[in-house]
């Protein structure tokens, strides 16, 4: 095992059994298909059998071959049809394929048909999922059909080979200012994308300084072009965030005005330029009007405005623009409590409903403020039927222990797609709308921050490509549970050992609940510590302009949203969440003090105060914490030395750290509300 090939270990398979069952279905790999991408998944195939069944296949272009594995689109071959109705494949969108083994008299074929060559690919590597598990391959018939069209990952990459928010080492595609030139690299990370079903990077931070503005430039287009060619091979389209104002640092203009003509002149010849580079370009990722950045509001425009620029100069290339709705007054003043940090993105973006060019994606965070621990799901989902939305995670773990600390954050990710917006009445859920189904979206899904660096096991955490996995095969078909894709990874990861399975698998689906408890209660989120985000600082953002407070006096604790007397962003949900939220007998416990001021003393309706709950969570997320130590050592002799290792220095890391967040919080909790633990224990 090598930590650095992730899921895809292609080690031997120890069971001899059932690589002598299947040696003659392994023994050949038919490829009716030319295409770049069915290449790669005829490589990728062809390695893997070689070093897990310790078989070299042959390689054939005969479908009346007697034995071996077929990829082809079901258009590559008449009889392929004949096998297959069209039907199947009509109602398969245009990535999906089917895997279905073939029997006639002694003839015995396994086909991987993809709807097109994209679909052969990611049959491919489903194929590869059951190998390494084992599964028997005889009878298959599996159908699959992606249910989000875009499913996309954004880097946070700087040229000069730092990753903003990043925990896994430096860039894999830039070190001193240029690319970093490693095709082998990029590749892997490629086949990593790919195998979970991602179709789309942005390849550069979305504050794009002044260097990385020149990467839609003769200087470095010839670079992105390689990197797109690397990732076109294996069905992903190449994407760059860019400068809203390039207009002015690249155009010689003096104006960044979407409604100026010169500024639309010169995005359309730019964006030919690029196109002339990469006929695929995806397009754009902007943050405008964000943290410092620039943006339409310069010019008293609107985001419309800005989108649509950029839009329709993409537009005859096929191209899309993700304009993210990160859209806030980071300087607001803490004394004015009538502003709300949590509002903002609502408020700026709702009244544009409808305005957007259909080539125009809003990017929406999961919740209103900034990937904590716990937060609501942001009230911009389903408010927009006008207007194509992307859901934005993020599989780094800024807020959540930075891959230090363990957090598998797939539980949390399946509460925001199946949340219940009520949009249209009930079961208007989130994934529904970000699907494209409920109101037809013509570009639409899922996007998230990448987890991964250039440290060798790509994640620092071992365990946190868990959640690069987790949240691939999410966003592939976000009706999966959680359980499903935990044990998947673990048997791809460490082998098929039913001890090691259940036991990894427990440690991951607690750890977002331990790190809850542990840090921040009840959805108040922040008190970290300012700038670099990691560990406690109860106050840390409590008296600055970032607009993130708790409001914690000798009294109570919590940020009073609501309609009534508070800052009246409970308002912007439709009537069913509203009223949830609104009082404070109906808002579910774990987002109390998100939408509630209440004093210490207030009961929750798990029954205990808000005090004890803050003592007994924090007490319990140690020793939580102290038991996920305690579990993976059980496995020692189960897995290999390195990532055993490894990941036992984190878990350590973690209790250790644990315990600062507990007794910093609960200090302060005690100074402030003077009630003592009924446990009696010791506060520090
Ligand atoms: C915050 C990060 C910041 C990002 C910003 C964003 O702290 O580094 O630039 O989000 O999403 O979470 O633009």
């Amino acid at each position: 095992y090598d930590d650095y090939s992730c899921w895809l270990q292609y080690t031997s398979i120890s069971n001899r059994e059932w690589v002598e069952h299947h040696q003659s279905l392994l023994s050949q790999i038919i490829v009716l298909n030319g295409s770049m991408v069915v290449k790669s998944a005829k490589q990728e195939l062809f390695e893997a059998i070689k070093s897990m069944a310790g078989i070299t296949p042959t390689l054939s272009n005969e479908l009346t071959s007697q034995y071996g594995i077929v990829l082809a689109t079901y258009k590559d071959h008449p009889s392929l049809t004949d096998h297959l109705s069209s039907e199947e494949f009509q109602n398969l969108n245009e990535e999906g394929y089917i895997i279905t083994s073939f029997h006639s008299g002694s003839q015995r074929q396994l086909l991987i048909v993809g709807k097109t060559d994209i679909g052969v690919l990611y049959a491919t590597f489903h194929l590869l999922r059951l190998i390494k598990m084992e599964e028997n391959l005889d009878d298959l018939y599996i159908v699959e059909s992606p249910k989000n069209q875009i499913r996309m990952i954004n880097e946070w990459d700087n040229m000069d080979g730092s990753i903003e928010r990043g925990y896994a080492g430096d860039s894999i595609y830039y070190e001193n200012n240029r690319f970093t030139g490693d095709v082998d690299r990029l590749k892997d990370y490629a086949r990593l994308l790919s195998s979970v079903g991602i179709n789309g990077v942005s390849i550069n931070n979305v504050n794009v300084h002044e260097i990385e503005t020149n990467l839609i430039t003769s200087r470095f287009l010839p670079d992105v072009a390689r990197v797109a060619e690397i990732f076109r091979a294996y069905g992903i389209k190449t994407f760059l965030s860019a400068n809203y104002a390039s207009s002015i640092q690249l155009g010689g203009l003096d104006t960044a005005d979407p409604l100026d003509k010169n500024v639309q002149e010169c995005w359309i010849e730019k964006v030919k330029e690029i196109y002339s580079y990469i006929p695929d370009f995806g397009g754009f990722v902007v943050k405008a009007d964000s943290e410092h950045r620039p943006g339409p509001f310069t010019y008293n425009r609107n985001h419309a405005d800005g989108a649509n620029m950029l839009a329709r100069a993409l537009k005859p290339f096929g191209g899309i623009v993700f304009w993210r709705c990160f859209v806030y007054n980071c300087l607001q003043d803490w004394r004015d409590r009538s502003t709300d940090r949590a509002k903002a993105a609502y408020d700026h973006f709702k009244p544009l409903d409808g305005e957007f060019l259909d080539n125009v994606v809003l990017q929406i965070k999961n919740g209103p403020m900034d990937f904590q621990v716990r937060e609501p799901v942001s009230p911009l989902f389903g408010s927009m039927p006008n207007t194509n939305q992307v859901l934005e995670f993020q599989v780094s773990q800024e807020y959540t222990g930075q891959q230090k600390h363990l957090c598998y954050l797939v539980p949390q990710w399946k509460g925001v797609l199946d949340f219940d917006t009520y949009a249209v009445g009930e079961g208007a859920t989130v994934k529904r709308i970000v699907n494209g189904e409920l109101y037809n979206y013509q570009n639409s899904g899922i996007t998230a921050v990448s987890n991964i660096g250039n440290d060798r096991n790509w994640t620092g955490h071992s365990l946190a490509q868990a959640n690069f996995y987790g949240y691939g095969r999410l966003i592939w078909n976000p009706d999966l549970t959680a359980e499903e894709i935990t044990e998947e990874w673990i048997r791809l990861t460490f082998g098929n050992d039913s001890e090691v399975v259940a036991s990894v698998s427990s440690m991951l689906l607690k750890s977002w609940e331990i790190y809850e408890n542990y840090t921040a209660p009840l959805g108040v989120g922040w008190m970290v510590n300012t700038d670099h985000h990691y560990g406690p600082n109860v106050d840390g953002y409590e008296y600055s302009v970032w607009g993130t407070y708790h409001f914690a006096d000798c009294h109570g604790i919590g940020v009073n949203r609501t309609l009534k007397d508070g800052t009246g962003y409970t308002g912007q949900y439709f009537k069913e969440n509203k009223d949830q939220y609104e009082s404070v007998e109906t808002c579910p416990d774990e987002l109390l003090l998100f939408f509630h001021y209440v004093p210490y003393t207030h009961r929750l309706k798990s029954g205990v105060t808000v005090i004890q709950h803050i003592y007994n969570t924090h007490f319990e997320g140690v020793e939580q914490a102290d038991k996920l130590v305690e579990d993976w050592k059980q496995l020692e002799g189960k897995i290999d030395y390195t990532r055993f290792g490894g990941i036992l220095n984190r878990l350590q890391e973690q209790a250790k750290h644990s315990r600062e967040w507990r007794d910093q919080i609960n200090t302060y909790f005690y100074r402030k509300s003077g009630i003592n633990d009924d446990l009696n224990r010791k506060i520090y």
